[in-house]
């Protein structure tokens, strides 16, 4: 049997290339090996405020992004979250048995909750949702980037704690984060991660920005004062568009820095957005062509979500089995 693989992702805001090096990237190159499931996670945008147009085109388009970027629903489940009734009576189920100081300790809640003028409760029960959608799939591995470590790692803690109490009924799951790439951060403010939902929005590289949109955030980059071109994790804004050249060439760091030698930062900058252009033509190509047949994309997510709710069915009916309901 193949191991099991889950991740999640938000139709919020545009998808950008952190998501897709730190995340999406990986799960189209390994989809063959595994046994694949693929989430666009509605419940957990609701977390923050949504226009419910736009969460409904949204969560639509990034059925078609995932299909762009190369996920083949030969080998995915590629489903919504809100479709698969058993996420939402999971999480309820594992709200009881998580205590409140794991959740206040979140690092993203914190983030997240400092820039809301009024916190929602699901906001912090949002990693316990997550943890839900991971255990209802007895997942092995969790693919994602470094900002979700936290999450995953809690996921991990409320199935030992709950196996301890009630014996083996989850699979402790495993994060896996890319080695490079985890954390590709924002163009303008290098210290900070490229983010869907920053207001600044020559920060992002979205995956279906033009050509010229790529060109001239990158040009705008924040650098520093300093002149050579060299992989050096100290000097955060020339580590992070060096690292995005590694990523969209494939390229050996010292053939980037002898390739760079010498030459300026504008330099740099135009050959990174040239093969920032190359790399996601093809995908802005399949992309154009996905949105133009919504029915059959709506009839992808519905027969994942029907796959997907046997399974997950299964593991809540034990759930509620062990702590004495049914
Ligand atoms: P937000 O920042 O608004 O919370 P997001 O950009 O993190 O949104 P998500 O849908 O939360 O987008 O994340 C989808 C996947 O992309 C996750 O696995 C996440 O870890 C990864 N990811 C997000 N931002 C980055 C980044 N800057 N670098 C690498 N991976 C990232
Ligand atoms: N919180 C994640 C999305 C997400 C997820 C998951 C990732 C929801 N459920 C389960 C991995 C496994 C995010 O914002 N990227």
């Amino acid at each position: 049997m193949k191991k099991r693989v889950f991740s999640g992702i938000q139709p919020t805001g545009r998808s950008h290339i952190g998501n897709y090096l730190g995340a999406m990237k990986h799960w189209a190159n390994d989809q063959r090996e595994f046994e694949n499931f693929f989430c666009i996670v509605d419940l957990h945008a609701l977390t923050v405020p949504q226009d419910p147009a736009e969460l409904r085109a949204a969560t639509r388009e990034m059925a078609a992004m995932l299909i762009a970027v190369g996920l083949d629903p030969r080998y995915c489940h590629i489903f919504v979250q809100s479709h698969v009734a058993a996420h939402s009576q999971m999480a309820w189920l594992l709200n009881c048995f998580t205590p409140l100081g794991w959740l206040e300790r979140m690092t993203q809640y914190k983030d997240k909750a400092q820039k809301q003028v009024s916190v929602m409760a699901g906001l912090l029960g949002y990693p316990v949702l997550m943890a839900g959608d991971i255990l209802l799939y007895h997942t092995h591995y969790v693919p994602v980037g470094d900002d979700q470590k936290q999450h995953v790692e809690l996921a991990r803690d409320i199935a030992q704690s709950f196996n301890a109490r009630f014996g083996d009924v989850f699979t402790v799951p495993e994060v896996v984060i890319p080695p490079v790439g985890a954390r590709i951060m924002n163009l303008s403010e290098p210290t900070k991660k490229m983010s869907k939902s920053d207001d600044d929005l020559n920060s992002t590289i979205l995956l279906l920005d033009t050509p010229d949109a790529i060109r001239r955030k990158l040009m705008r980059a924040t650098t520093d004062s300093e002149r050579s071109i060299l992989f050096d994790e100290n000097r955060p804004g020339i580590y992070n568009l060096l690292t995005l050249y590694e990523l969209f060439t494939g390229e050996p760091r010292a053939a980037i820095e002898s390739r760079f030698a010498g030459k300026g930062y504008g330099d740099l900058k135009k050959g990174l957005a040239e093969v920032v252009i190359e790399g996601l033509r093809p995908l802005q190509a399949r992309y154009a062509e996905l949105t133009r047949d919504p029915a059959t994309l709506d009839t992808i997510l519905r027969d994942s979500a029907e796959r997907c709710a046997v399974i997950a069915e299964k593991t809540l009916t034990d759930v509620q089995h062990v702590i004495g309901l049914r």
